[in-house]
């Protein structure tokens, strides 16, 4: 389970009596690009590990936007990446979760949309999310990105909007900038936008292989798995390159590096969002490469629409991902760690702070339903 230190509303002890072994976090405290010192890796272990759980994975071990622009100290930055997959290893910790998405991390246009039984979900509008882009941040060179049609649509849109609902819908956006607070402005995502307007997809691919080619070499001298999270949505927002978005990405990547200590977080809400993604052939094409699950579902529609639903209802095959999983597992004696990804926020916890996409009671029922079904199952 993940567990978002200090500041999550669940402690330590409530994961505990919820029936966790391992711990999913990170050092948040430490500003990206900085290393993981053994002290800080230390303190947060021995937290952890007095609660009576281990902590199993990190996520993230964030990738400074100045490696993947290849721009500034990214050299400098590289070295110290290295030192703190070493840090880690030297106390146990080996699987490492990143991602190579350029600014923002995951994107979604609404934080709290209500499903049909009012708890609040997150949900992605192709159409908000335009007008966002051509009517709230008003990005340069946008309207290239997008048909007449698309334009009108979201033009519409927009003006049907209020005040509140502009507030919501930038803040929802701008909640997947790293380190981005509710006063990050507009101005400060285009500054940032411009800085990546000469990289295209291939120009991305080529930085992340060089950074793998760099990190690959220590990894597997420290003994430690890098688990790449795909593309969260799968697909190019705001004209930034997306390069692990689907099975082709992951192909040149793994073609790439030969070694298997660079591998994937298999994610099936994030690969799940994109229709051409066929879920157990991925798993199945790289099942060796799959050093961390993150099982959640999403429900999509035809005008490119997604909301998250419930773990074990909607277009992901849970069923028969898991029994893939289980099968691979049973044949070759390796354990993956999974943890469950996102859940709902339920009225009963509207009161508490939370993460965004990580509340309380949602993230447990996720875990009792995966943990059901594996139980349920059977290797074949
Ligand atoms: C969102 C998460 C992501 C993930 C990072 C991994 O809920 O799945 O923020 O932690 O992309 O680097
Ligand atoms: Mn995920």
């Amino acid at each position: 389970m993940r567990w978002y230190g200090e500041r999550d509303v669940l402690s330590l002890e409530d994961l505990r009596q919820a029936g966790i072994s391992g711990i999913v976090t990170a050092l948040h405290h430490i500003p990206v690009g900085d290393i993981w010192t053994p002290e800080e890796i230390e303190k947060t272990r021995t937290k952890i590990e007095d609660a009576g759980m281990i902590w199993e994975v990190v996520e993230s071990l964030p990738v400074h936007e100045n490696i993947k622009k290849r721009t500034g100290n990214f050299e400098e930055l590289i070295e110290k990446y290295k030192v703190s997959l070493k840090n880690l290893a030297d106390q146990g910790i080996y699987t490492i979760t990143y991602n190579f998405m350029p600014i923002l991390d995951w994107v979604r246009t609404d934080h709290r949309f209500k499903n049909e039984a009012g708890a609040e979900i997150l949900k992605y509008d192709p159409v908000k999310f335009r007008a966002f882009d051509l009517f709230i941040l008003k990005r340069p060179g946008a309207e290239a990105d997008y048909n007449k049609y698309q334009i009108n649509e979201a033009k519409q849109k927009f003006e049907s909007f209020s005040e509140e609902d502009i507030k919501v819908l930038k803040n929802s956006v701008m909640l997947g900038l790293p380190g981005s607070t509710e006063d990050f402005t507009t101005e400060d995502l285009l500054t940032q936008l411009e800085e990546y307007k000469d990289i295209d997809e291939d120009k991305l691919r080529e930085h992340l292989v060089l950074f793998l080619e760099a990190v690959t070499p220590t990894a597997e001298a420290v003994g430690s798995k890098l688990a790449i999270h795909p593309d969260d949505p799968p697909f190019s927002v705001l004209g930034l390159p997306r390069i692990v978005s689907k099975a082709t990405d992951l192909d040149f990547i793994f073609s790439n590096i030969e070694s298997t200590a660079c591998g994937l977080c298999y994610c099936t809400g994030s690969l799940g969002a994109n229709p051409a993604n066929q879920l157990v052939d991925i798993f199945e094409k790289y099942k060796e490469r799959v050093h961390f699950l993150h099982l959640r579902n999403v429900r999509k529609f035809e005008d490119g629409t997604f909301f998250e639903s419930d773990h074990l209802d909607g277009d992901v095959p849970m069923k028969q991902v898991l029994q893939h999983i289980m099968n691979y597992a049973a044949s070759t004696g390796k354990k993956i760690p999974m943890r469950p990804d996102h859940g709902y926020l339920h009225t009963l916890e509207k009161d508490k702070p939370y993460y965004v996409g990580y509340s309380f009671i949602g993230r447990l029922k996720g875990l009792a339903e995966l943990t059901g079904l594996e139980l349920g199952l059977q290797p074949s």
